[in-house]
Formats: C-alpha cells, structure tokens, sequence
C-alpha cells in the first residue's frame, strides 16, 4: 500500500470520432467518470481528443477504450 504518490496515475490522450456536440462530450464524460479509478476526463470536440487522468492499479486504458467504443463512439 503506498499514500503518497508513486507512479500510479497515468494520463492517456485518445483520437475519437463521433463526438459531434456537447451532448456527445457530456455521455463521454459521464461513462468514464463511472469508471472507478479514473480521476479527470477532459473532452476536446475540435481537436476529437478525450484526454483521461487515471490510476493504472484500478483501470486500463483497454477499458477505457472500450467504454469509449460502448457508449457509441470510435477510438482510432
Ligand atoms: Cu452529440
């Protein structure tokens, strides 16, 4: 068990398609907000970018794509 720090938390930025409007930034930071083990999801329509702070000890970025994939956008 560590408290302080460590290398756990890791920042991952995607290329996603399909966002189009904030409703589409809104369902994909709600469903990865879920996510136990994710700490920020930042969402960039322009740039077609989800940008997700997590811990790695609790969530992978595998599951982070897919809940990505789930919630009816592409990871590319
Ligand atoms: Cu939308």
């Amino acid at each position: 068990m560590s408290c302080c720090g460590g290398n756990d938390k890791v920042n991952v930025s995607l290329n996603v398609e399909g966002m189009s409007c904030n409703h589409c930034k809104m369902t994909v930071e709600k469903e990865l907000g879920k996510l136990a083990g994710v700490e920020s999801v930042e969402v960039d329509l322009e740039g077609k970018k989800v940008a997700v702070t997590y811990d790695q000890k609790k969530v992978t970025e595998d599951k982070i794509k897919e809940t990505i994939t789930n919630a009816g956008y592409e990871v590319v």
